[in-house]
């Protein structure tokens, strides 16, 4: 009998399952969540059936006395442990830490005499190696290893950053126990990112998006250990950022001056960001997506048509100097403003008709010998764009045709793949040497019925032809909703989880990959969601959750 036992453990140990099944139901009728599995899914993972139970009032998380801590390591153990013990007044907590939402009312389902006969967990006690840096940073380390062994845990890590991610995983694997309450399972984790930039894409111009909701999305990021966003927050439509330098942009490029996010509310998000290990990459995508710049300040193209102007504006006028005196302000604020090391400076689908019309710009291009060849001229705007944001002591990602039309730029440049086929675009701008991001696969702003998280799934940014030393040019990756049809409204259920099954592919091992053994993680995983107060939609078809949205 005790053999069987331990044959048992051992198997359970062998096939990384977990130490409570999930109770399949007897055909794919609907499908049920498992319980206490992580997402996205750890780089190794071992658990027991051995179980311990949580309280909270005999619970606490531990700085160990040799490790280094700072301010991000005490909120972060304050967060997480309303995050486990009190999920329902979690979000509400976050987004408005001033109420007086105060936990006493929600009772534990066990009383400390109810768990008198079984073995708390008492402590998570963390020990992190290196001093917290301020900001994360493309080349941060989030590595952790996580502990579960009988009144106590460990978790380990180099950097702060790592710690906010084993808490992360920490809060996945506590799960309701009927009999504990909460309950928690022997458990040996360790882990770390396949690729360093998991990335998500929201876009403020098209529908303003409020703070809220940002931080709302942001902590859903967190959720899934993605650590990049990507706020393209300006485009064609409408300028919703409030420029210290130039504040007529908002000023007459905001849909209205509701729509507008102040410098106080992007130190908020940023720091919203900060305190989970997201960085904050700003897009100010330019020559082309501008119109909105140019209702007060001429610097677009004025088209012509016949010999004469026809009211229109184009993209950036690179004729003017006056143009890039203009850029040198913006970006010179922009590089104080948001901490990261990257800005977006964008650089895709340029319509070169307008600049074609034009006087003064085709007599520019006479005068650069550029000939007829207008992405000579786009190479031109983009080059002063690069050198100007360059010289703030920035690097920068751009849109892929910056590179498909011949712009020599920076070595530390980061590319941004959006067409497709991308297994052939990913091989050409790798084999420049140039460090890629893969975005083609994963827009989320194409919504279909079915579970359309499969091909995210499938899509992997190694798979393209090429040698290690190219393969290791990627680092990673970015889901990307575009904002044509996306608002408050349905932001958040329209990219969760299906930005998380993207997130799992950046983070986890190569040989995750099967969709059939994900589904029921990725169903508790959104049932996580929902218990957390964000409001993630169904993508595998019938389904329930131990706590529904309300
Ligand atoms: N806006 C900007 C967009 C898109 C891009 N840039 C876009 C193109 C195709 C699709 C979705 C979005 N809306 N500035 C391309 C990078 Cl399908």
């Amino acid at each position: 009998m005790r053999s069987l036992t331990v044959l048992l453990i051992l198997l359970a140990m062998i096939s990384h399952s977990h130490g409570k099944r999930p109770r399949h139901s007897l055909n794919s009728f609907y499908i049920e969540p498992t319980v206490g599995q992580p997402w996205p899914k750890p780089q190794s993972i071992r658990t027991t059936f051995e179980q311990y139970a949580l309280h909270p009032a005999a619970f606490h998380f531990l700085v160990n006395s040799t490790s280094q801590t700072c301010d991000l390591l005490t909120s972060a153990f304050d967060r997480y442990y309303k995050l486990i013990f009190y999920p329902s007044s979690y979000l509400n907590y976050i987004l408005n830490p001033k109420s007086t939402d105060n936990e006493i009312k929600y009772k534990p389902k066990k009383s400390l005499h109810d768990l008198r006969d079984v073995t708390l967990l008492k402590r998570l006690n963390v020990h992190i190696q290196e001093p917290c840096e301020q900001y994360p940073a493309l080349e941060s380390d989030e590595s952790y290893t996580l502990t579960i062994n009988g009144d106590n845990g460990m978790l380990e890590s180099v950097s702060i950053w790592g710690a906010i991610r084993g808490l992360e995983t920490f809060s996945h694997i506590v799960y309701p126990d009927e009999n504990l309450g909460l309950a928690i399972n022997q458990t040996v984790i360790s882990d770390f990112p396949r690729f360093q930039h998991r990335g998500l894409l929201l876009d403020t111009s098209r529908h303003f998006i409020s703070i809220r909701t940002l931080k709302m999305n942001l902590e859903a990021m967190a959720n899934s250990k993605m650590n990049v966003f990507h706020l393209h927050i300006v485009d064609d439509q409408s300028f919703p950022y409030e420029s210290r330098t130039f504040p007529d942009l908002s000023g007459a490029g905001a849909y209205n001056q509701e729509h507008v996010y102040s410098q106080n509310d992007i130190a908020d998000l940023i720091e919203f960001a900060r305190q989970r290990g997201i960085r904050v990459v700003v897009e100010f995508d330019s020559p082309g997506h501008t119109q909105s710049w140019g209702r007060v300040i001429d610097v677009l193209t004025h088209c012509y048509n016949g010999g004469k102007p026809t009211n229109e504006l184009g993209p950036m006028d690179p004729s003017r100097n006056s143009t890039f005196d203009f850029l040198k302000k913006l970006f010179s604020e922009i590089a104080n403003v948001f901490p990261d090391h990257y800005v977006h400076l964008g650089g895709d689908e340029v319509n070169f008709d307008c600049w074609r019309s034009n006087p003064d710009v085709q007599a520019f291009m006479r005068q650069m010998e550029f000939g007829n060849d207008y992405s000579l001229l786009e190479q031109y705007y983009m080059q002063n764009v690069v050198n100007i944001v360059a010289s703030t002591g920035k690097g920068y990602t751009v849109w892929q045709e910056i590179i498909d039309n011949n712009v020599t730029v920076k070595a530390d440049t980061v590319v941004d793949v959006w067409k497709e086929p991308y297994p052939v675009e990913l091989a050409r701008v790798t084999k420049l040497g140039y460090r890629t991001l893969l975005s083609a696969c994963w827009y989320l702003n194409y919504i279909s019925y079915g579970q359309d998280w499969i091909n995210y799934y499938k899509c992997d940014p190694h798979n393209f032809n090429g040698t290690d030393a190219q393969k290791k040019l990627v680092v990673g990756g970015e889901a990307c909703m575009w904002g044509e049809l996306i608002d408050a409204t349905n932001v958040i259920s329209t990219t969760w989880p299906r930005a998380a099954t993207v997130a799992e592919r950046l983070w986890s091992a190569a040989n995750v990959t099967d969709p059939n053994a994900a589904t029921p993680r990725l169903e508790e995983h959104r049932c996580r969601y929902l218990r957390r107060g964000i409001p993630a939609a169904p993508v595998n078809g019938p389904s329930y959750c131990d706590v529904e949205y309300n």
